[in-house]
């Protein structure tokens, strides 16, 4: 194991973007930027041992900053819409940045997407780990309380990629971490996703509003969300279906069985690639790249189709303090907020 550092760049401000690169013995590698915690690579073989990245995203910062959809990003504090990006605790209301038309995405503007996070390393024979940590001040964003958070990225041996995400706060508050790298086991970003079979251990998802903020829960059995079967992504993609067609494609919370491990697995046949998700999360938000074109170019050079990539985002249930079909969750000063996902790449 082990890991080569390198400068990526520099951002508007003029901070150092560093990359981070864990190679295990065979080889294979995952790469980290302290700009966002982004999944900047992922490099594993296909069935004949040809290594390719596969995940999307840029070669410079200034994409990164400037013209990226949360490439390979952190996404918080809170992943997901909160609907008017107004929440309560208790008596309390606060009101976040509104940058998806009258509501919050993913943290708001200036979110832990766009932070420089400080990071330590660990070497050991059998994992090589980068450990991100960033102090988000009291109403940062909107959001209350001083919170202290750790992700921590741990490649190892056998192709598993394990993320920790790690938060303590000084007062009572909302979080809701997850990783939005968006998936293509081709390795070829000139193709769509459509054709990589996805299985999802959920017997329910989440329907949105036109806003695509939660509104309510229906059973996937005998609609284009029952994944509990293995499918192609494309099969039912562009089914008659009011919730695929007011999202362009899917763009869901799916409510995980909480038993059946791994509860989701991602594959393309043609390459031998495959990905199987492990988590202690309650959802994951599967998004088929539905808004991605040709204004994006990968590493430079790729111009991007819609559905060029998928994002699995596991997470809790998104805006619980306003969807009132679930348990709303805060972290609490006495509480620590810990969650773990592990993505292990087989061929
Ligand atoms: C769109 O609705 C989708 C989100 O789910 C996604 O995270 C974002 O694009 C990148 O807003």
């Amino acid at each position: 194991m082990n890991i080569v550092k390198g400068c990526f760049g520099k951002t508007k401000k003029g901070e150092t973007v560093t990359k981070y690169t864990l190679v295990n013995d065979h080889g294979y590698s995952v790469s980290v930027l302290n700009y966002g915690g982004i999944i900047n690579e992922i490099l594993v073989p296909d069935r004949h041992g040809i290594i390719k990245n596969v995940v999307l995203g840029y070669n410079n910062i200034v994409d990164y900053e400037e013209n990226a959809p949360y490439f390979g990003c952190i996404t918080g504090r809170t992943a997901g819409r909160i609907k008017d990006a107004t929440f309560s605790i208790g008596e309390d209301t606060y009101v976040l940045g509104k940058n998806d038309g009258n509501n919050n995405l993913h943290g708001g503007f200036n979110a832990l997407d766009k932070t420089i996070w400080n990071i330590t390393e660990v070497v050991e024979k059998d994992v090589a780990m980068v450990s991100l940590n960033y102090m988000s001040p009291h109403l940062e964003e909107g959001y209350p309380g001083n919170v202290d958070i750790i992700v921590s990225y741990k490649w190892d041996n056998t192709n598993q990629l394990s993320i920790s995400y790690r938060a303590t706060t000084d007062q009572e508050t909302i979080i809701n971490l997850t990783n939005h790298s968006y998936f293509n086991l081709s390795g070829d970003f000139s193709t769509d996703i459509l054709d990589h079979t996805l299985q999802i251990e959920a017997d329910r998802f989440i329907q949105l509003r036109k806003d695509l903020t939660p509104e309510d829960i229906s059973e996937v059995k005998d609609t284009p969300f029952d994944f509990r079967v293995a499918k192609t992504i494309g099969q039912d993609i562009n089914e008659n279906n009011r919730q695929l067609m007011i999202e362009n494609g899917y763009d869901h919370p799916f409510i995980l069985d909480s038993i059946k491990r791994p509860q989701i697995t991602l594959a393309h046949e043609r390459s031998g690639r495959k990905l199987s998700i492990t988590t202690d999360e309650t959802c994951v938000v599967c998004y088929t790249g539905n808004f991605l074109n040709a204004k994006f170019k990968a590493y430079d050079e790729v111009p991007l189709k819609k559905s060029a990539g998928v994002c699995l985002e596991t997470q809790y249930y998104p805006d619980s303090q306003n969807f009132k079909l679930v348990p709303s969750k805060t972290l609490k000063p006495y509480e620590a907020y810990l969650t773990v996902t592990s993505y292990h790449f087989t061929n």
